[in-house]
């Protein structure tokens, strides 16, 4: 007896050590953040030191490789933000905004993106100020600071506009005598664009001619600063610089990717993989969440596997941009009609920005630069239904309570949405203003059936002002007229053609039983829309072109034109 209780109670042990082992492991399994299973280098900053620890930065070369080193020779990475065009965000050049980045976000490095063209130093010299100003707060909140002579278009950095180059950066360099803060980066992105540089050997030599005559007169002044240096294509052809490099030892080659467009493993990655490895030292001081465009996305996956592989290198990077624009790249969230204010550019005095004023790229990319877990806030919560006749099981009511979340559509005085009644022009007109998010116009009386007081005056007006609605009579506008499905397919076009710039889309493939039906005006519009999955036909392929459109019907056209454009 004595002896079975004896083995039971072993047993029993056994059983409890198991269980006990057990429950720690599913304990440590849900709290080990899902980046230290599959990228363990996401996490951590060690090598990420402020420049009163790093002090003056210089270019070591370990094992055939080229690395960025601090003042003892360890190497260390850069990790930080650039700013938007200055000429357009430049509020974001203010004290309290570089004590957060530096303090709260952990950058060690911020960009100062000084546009040339498009409202930039050309045309507006005075933002210089903006760059004087912002190496000054970058000393003073211990970040290294790039200053970007921001090359776009045109591409090639030896083009008329670009002319004073060399002056600006001199006056810089004699403003900060070999202060180590400051990093020049010559050419942001040369590029084909006219006049511009060819993506070849010739187009990188046309590169470096430009840049050698302003590290030659850098170097004459007895600066040692780091200077990146662009390359053809975008600052994608790093490896150029294998065969062709610039004989200085503190050069360093830029690489700028957007992780919706050039994905790990595609061009631009086995440009840079290429140069790093054959002892090109690489600087990637523009990236993106988003496509090329800034906008679209966020595609984090693939944001996750380049910065494995950076940090992985000690490959140092600045991502784009400290900017409210709506676009998915900017960090910080942007007014929406309906829905939030746009975040200010200076978070206040002594204060940091919440985590509900990062936009989803802010949020993560700040995470990434403290190396610390993503665990993103809940967005897009707390938003109700506000409509009573719209249960979970209508076919329509994701679409109409995703776009009442984002200020497309409004609440009514009824609490109903009323699916299934038939559209109006004027309430196609409201949702497609704050869809554009278009400036209102106050409306100025022109149409004999909209007086002032209805509640469309002012968005039937601005519609009319932007173009969006093709006129029939001068002065009337037919607000409470219903619509058919070719003129709303048609509007559901020009919204998306304005969302994302341009449409290039050949019709002449794409087959609808009843063409015939479709006024002409309307074909090619009705066309592209069925073709992109924004308004689908029948199931005998028809599409029945004089048919109304219901509100339920409207609110799923214009998701899709969202989701089409990546922009829900
Ligand atoms: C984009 C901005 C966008 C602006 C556009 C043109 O995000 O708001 O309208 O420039 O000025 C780059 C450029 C950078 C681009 C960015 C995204 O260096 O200026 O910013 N990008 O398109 N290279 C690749 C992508």
């Amino acid at each position: 007896m004595k002896r079975t209780i004896l083995r039971f109670s072993k047993f029993l042990k056994i059983v409890i050590l198991i269980t006990f082992t057990l429950q720690i492991f599913t304990v440590f399994a849900k709290n080990t953040p899902y980046e230290s299973r599959k990228y363990p280098h996401l996490l951590g900053n060690q090598a990420v030191k402020k420049p009163s620890v790093a002090g003056r930065l210089r270019i070591i070369e370990k094992n055939g490789k080229k690395y960025l080193a601090d003042k003892k020779g360890e190497i260390i990475q850069l990790r930080g933000m650039s700013t938007h065009g200055l000429q357009w965000y430049g509020d974001i050049v203010n004290r309290n905004a570089f004590a957060a980045l530096s303090k709260d976000w952990g950058c060690n490095v911020i960009r100062l993106a000084m546009y040339v063209g498009e409202g930039g130093y050309a045309s507006n010299p005075g933002i210089k100020e903006k760059v004087v100003k912002g190496i000054k707060l970058a000393i003073e909140n211990d970040m290294y600071v790039i200053v970007d002579w921001h090359v776009l278009n045109p591409g090639d950095p030896n083009a008329q506009i670009y002319k004073r180059a060399k002056d600006f950066f001199k006056e810089i360099a004699t403003s900060f005598p070999n202060d180590y803060h400051i990093i020049y980066e010559l050419c942001n992105e040369p590029n084909p664009n006219e006049p511009g540089v060819e993506n070849s050997l010739d187009g990188w030599k046309k590169v470096k001619a430009y840049a050698q005559s302003i590290i030659k007169m850098l170097r004459s002044l007895g600066n040692q600063n780091i200077i990146i240096v662009g390359s053809p294509n975008w600052s994608q052809r790093p490896d150029f610089a294998i065969q062709d490099p610039i004989d200085d030892k503190n050069v360093m080659y830029s690489v700028h990717f957007y992780s919706g467009s050039h994905p790990v493993g595609g061009y631009v990655f086995e440009n840079m993989k290429k140069a790093f490895e054959n002892g090109v030292p690489i600087f990637v001081s523009e990236w993106g969440t988003s496509l090329a465009s800034g906008d679209g996305g966020p595609y984090l996956d693939e944001a996750d596997k380049w910065l494995e592989y950076l940090n992985a290198n000690y490959i140092s990077w600045v991502n784009w941009s400290l900017s409210n624009k709506n676009e998915t790249s900017a960090a910080f969230v942007p007014y929406v009609s309906g829905m939030h204010y746009a975040t200010s550019l200076d978070p206040g005095n002594d204060k940091k920005w919440d985590m509900k004023e990062l936009s989803i790229s802010g949020e993560y990319v700040r995470a990434r630069i403290k190396g610390i877990a993503y665990n993103p806030i809940k967005r897009d919560k707390g938003i109700k239904c506000p409509f009573k006749d719209l249960n979970e099981d209508n076919i329509f009511y994701e679409q109409v309570v995703k776009l009442y979340s984002k200020g497309i559509i409004k609440g009514t005085l009824s609490s109903k949405y009323l699916p299934d009644k038939n559209i109006t022009r004027a309430e196609l007109a409201a949702l497609c203003v704050r869809l554009l998010n278009l400036k209102i116009e106050k409306y100025d009386g022109r149409f004999s059936d909209v007086k002032s007081s209805d509640w469309y005056a002012d968005v039937v007006y601005t519609a009319y002002k932007n173009g969006l609605f093709k006129q029939e009579e001068e002065k009337k506008f037919f607000p409470e007229r219903i619509t058919k499905r070719e003129e709303v397919a048609t509007l559901a076009i020009e919204v998306y053609k304005r969302l994302i710039g341009k449409l290039e889309v050949n019709v002449d493939d794409i087959q609808v039983v009843d063409e015939d039906l479709i006024k002409p005006q309307y074909r090619e519009c009705v066309k592209l829309a069925v073709y992109l999955g924004i308004i689908d036909l029948d199931s005998d392929g028809t599409f029945a072109p004089s048919k109304s459109v219901s509100r339920g019907e409207a609110a799923t056209i214009f998701y899709n034109v969202l989701n089409l454009a990546g922009k829900l």
